[in-house]
């Protein structure tokens, strides 16, 4: 018994203050109501004297609000004027400061948070992250006819806040399986501190099935925001054209001649990471760029004069 208790009182003398939770919501909308930032305490009763409690943002190296009981809370750095600083997380006079309470939150204040809390003896910090994001202002799918046995899809989304990530499913009719489209394009710009981005992937007609649909699917990371967009599309001759559609005999030639030269051009079925960055899609879309020259150059070189039209299409098959 004796043992027991002694125990015990080493350990509160040893842990002493220990942060038990921070809660910070993890995405919030710009512009949007109140959000609050807390950070829950245990503290032994010998140690309210010199309680200190601490946030810091991102790498600030000085906190951007401080807390001693008894004071008044000071905001400081990029949250000066930007906290409510009469919130009360508690009524408990060395609890009752310890939360953040973000008037409006805004872009520039998403990020890590850090709270700190400090006695004489002990110190306790904790990190958590706050995306603040803004929604997309648009976000559409649609698809052009490059040539009449193929298809341009392109996912397009415009003023979203942070880099979202896209990807390309095709999905093989109502009920057909569902598989990421490999080998897109990205192209991404930035304005107003918001992004543009644009995906596509060139397809041929003659590796799509019937009643193909794709869907674009926009998300952002470390936020539940998630939105997708379909298209349906009939492979074949573009319907307002008085063409008929390309007989097999036609489809045929092209698959040897390009299959023969370039050797990769069936759509692959395996499924890319379901989530990729656009970061990890921007670089891995340039290093393709850089490789495609050669390698279609290779191939090229190795088929027999096939003209431009050939060449060309070989180039978007290997360019990513
Ligand atoms: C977030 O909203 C604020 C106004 O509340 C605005 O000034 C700012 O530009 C917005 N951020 C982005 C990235 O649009
Ligand atoms: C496909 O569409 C994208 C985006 O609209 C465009 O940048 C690209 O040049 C198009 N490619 C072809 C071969 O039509
Ligand atoms: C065929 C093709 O897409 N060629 C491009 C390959 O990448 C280089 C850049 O390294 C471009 O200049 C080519 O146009």
């Amino acid at each position: 018994m004796v043992f027991l208790v002694l125990l015990r009182d080493m350990c509160t003398g040893v842990g002493g203050v220990s942060i038990t939770s921070i809660r910070v919501p993890p995405a919030v909308e710009n512009g949007s109501a109140p959000v609050i930032l807390d950070c829950e305490y245990s503290l032994a009763s010998h140690e309210k004297q010199g309680l200190v409690v601490q946030w810091f943002f991102r790498d600030h190296p000085v906190p951007v609000y401080q807390w001693i009981p008894g004071k008044r809370p000071q905001d400081n750095g990029p949250l000066k004027g930007r906290l409510n600083l009469e919130y009360r997380a508690s009524e408990d006079p060395y609890h009752r400061h310890r939360a953040l309470e973000i008037v409006r939150p805004s872009t520039d204040l998403g990020g890590d948070y850090r709270c700190k809390v400090a006695t004489f003896d002990n110190e306790d910090t904790q990190n958590a992250h706050m995306v603040v994001y803004v929604p997309a202002a648009t976000f559409t799918v649609g698809k052009t006819k490059p040539t009449i046995s193929t298809v341009n899809v392109t996912c397009k989304v415009e003023g979203i806040y942070p880099l979202p990530q896209l990807e390309l499913i095709q999905e093989d009719g109502p009920h057909g399986s569902r598989m990421a489209v490999k080998e897109t394009t990205l192209f991404v710009s930035s304005r107003d501190g918001r992004y543009d981005a644009t995906l596509f992937r060139v397809l041929e007609d003659k590796h799509l099935p019937a009643d193909t649909v794709f869907e674009c699917l926009l998300s952002l990371p470390a936020t539940e925001y998630q939105t997708v967009q379909k298209l349906s599309y009939q492979p074949g001759a573009p319907v307002s054209d008085a063409m008929p559609p390309p007989d097999n005999d036609i489809d045929e030639d092209q698959s040897h001649t390009w299959m023969g030269s370039g050797g990769g051009t069936s759509i692959p079925s395996s499924v890319s990471a379901p989530h990729q960055s656009l970061d990890s899609v921007v670089s891995s879309a340039d290093e393709q760029t850089l490789q495609n020259d050669s390698e279609s150059t290779d191939m090229w070189q190795s088929g027999t004069g096939r003209g431009i039209r050939a060449h060309e299409t070989i180039g978007i098959y290997i360019t990513c």
